[in-house]
């Protein structure tokens, strides 16, 4: 197997670099961190070699790989031959979960960089994006059966979602399957260290 030499550039509470953290930390691999700062600046030297301007990207060497999910495949290829978190699966149900999860996070990241960016949310457009958010919400807690209880990369998705909309505070979490699922997973010793930081009023 390659040792690994890899840098993940990310922001700390980055919930799309979270997953590719929690997976890697449940698997052991070190991933030297680049801060690239306020994502809603438009430096592309702050995001390394990704022309979207988008974090998180990992840096191997002289390869670059873009997307969580790509990247949480690609360690998975390269250091997991068993696949262990189930991060390659291929069932209709995983991967519906995984798009809506991805949905909502984008959503989510539209809404606080538009906030961010000294532009007013109330327009048709966002309001499109919000009941977007909140139905993918309630599309996962009808399906929260999906979620297993040990450690799994669908898992470690729902614990970046959930902490980045508990930290940024943007809907109420009245979903009580899903927050079971996150009140029985706070234990994972990996998962603390990735932890976002909460926000300075
Ligand atoms: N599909 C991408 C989404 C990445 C993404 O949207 N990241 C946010 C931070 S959590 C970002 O960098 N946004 C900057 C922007 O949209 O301008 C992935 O899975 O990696």
């Amino acid at each position: 197997m390659k040792p690994p030499g890899y840098t993940l550039v990310y922001t700390p509470r980055s919930h799309f670099a979270r997953k590719v953290r929690l997976l890697a930390d449940a698997l052991g691999i070190p991933l030297a961190l680049v801060d690239a700062g306020n994502v809603a600046d438009a430096d592309p030297a702050a995001y390394g070699p990704n022309p979207l301007m988008k974090v998180p990207t990992l840096l191997d060497g002289e390869r670059v790989v873009f997307e969580s999910d790509h990247i949480a495949a690609c360690l998975v290829r390269a250091h997991d031959p068993g696949d262990r978190f189930g991060v390659l699966a291929t069932d209709v149900a995983t991967l519906n979960a995984r798009a809506v999860m991805n949905g909502v996070m984008a959503q989510e990241v539209e809404l606080l960089l538009a906030e961010r960016s000294g532009l007013s949310t109330d327009h048709p457009r966002f309001d499109k994006m919000r009941a977007s958010l909140l139905q993918g919400l309630a599309w996962l807690e009808d399906h929260a059966g999906v979620f297993p209880r040990q450690p799994s990369y669908l898992g470690f998705h729902l614990l970046a979602l959930w902490d980045h909309l508990v930290i940024y505070g943007m809907v109420p979490l009245d979903y009580p399957r899903l927050r079971a699922h996150i009140e029985a997973w706070r234990d994972w010793a990996f998962a603390a260290a990735s932890r976002p930081p909460p926000i300075r009023s």
